[in-house]
Order: C-alpha cells, then sequence, then structure tokens
C-alpha cells in the first residue's frame, strides 16, 4: 500500500472525515477545501503515483473513481446544481500527493480555470 498521506488515511492511521466508501474506493473531505464541498476520492488497493501511470488494466478502477463521485453528488443533493471534477498530473498541476484522487468541488458557482 501507497506511504504517502493518503495511504495512512486508508489505513486509520491519521484522521479525515471519510464521507464515502464502496469495496474499492475512499472518499474524504480536503484538509484545504477550495470550495463549500471539496472530496477526494482514491482507489483503497492500488497506490498508483498520477494519472501517466494509469494502464489499461487501470481502466475500470478510474471509472470507478468517477462513479463514486457522481454517486457521492448525487446522494448529497449536488448533482442538479452540478459539480466539478478535477485530476492533478504533476508539478505543472500543482499535484502534492503522489497516490492518484479525483478533486470532486461543488456547492457554489466555481470559476473557470486555466493558468
Ligand atoms: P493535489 O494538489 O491534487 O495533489 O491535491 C492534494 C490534496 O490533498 C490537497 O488539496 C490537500 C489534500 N491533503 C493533503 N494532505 C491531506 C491530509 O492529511 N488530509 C486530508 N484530508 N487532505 C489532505
Amino acid at each position: 500500500m501507497s506511504d504517502t498521506i493518503f495511504g495512512k488515511i486508508i489505513r486509520r492511521e491519521i484522521p479525515a472525515t471519510i464521507v464515502y466508501e464502496d469495496d474499492d474506493i475512499l472518499g474524504f473531505r480536503d484538509i484545504a477545501p477550495q470550495a463549500p464541498v471539496h472530496v477526494l476520492f482514491i482507489p483503497k488497493h492500488e497506490a498508483i503515483p498520477t494519472l501517466d501511470d494509469a494502464r489499461p488494466e487501470h481502466a475500470e478502477l478510474f471509472g470507478r473513481l468517477m462513479l463514486a463521485a457522481a454517486e457521492y453528488a448525487r446522494r448529497e443533493g449536488l448533482a442538479q446544481d452540478g459539480y466539478r471534477v478535477v485530476m492533478n498530473c504533476r508539478e505543472h498541476a500543482g499535484q502534492t500527493v503522489f497516490h492518484v484522487h479525483l478533486h470532486l468541488l461543488a456547492g457554489a458557482p466555481l470559476g473557470h480555470f486555466g493558468a
């Protein structure tokens, strides 16, 4: 399992506010929220560092990450107004934790993004 801070969250070695869990995916609140709702979805059993490390055999897992975020958004009543999902890859995107994670941002109109 991953040696990152997210590995510690998966193993319950450090606290996190867990808001979603299924067999493969854990969802917990970001420690530094960038929107009223900011949740991170991570694979529990595969420590893939970045999206660039994803391989064809990970296709289903990446689909599950997206579907976990969508299910959470529906469950929390966020889907109608809408939300954003983002996955940062390496330095230029500002990735800081090298265990792939999908950000879900919601709860208010979000500005457009880019450089
Ligand atoms: P990224 O820039 O895509 O690598 O995003 C990593 C996110 O992880 C960042 O928004 C802050 C969050 N984060 C970092 N350390 C912790 C932690 O210990 N707990 C929680 N809940 N979130 C963390």
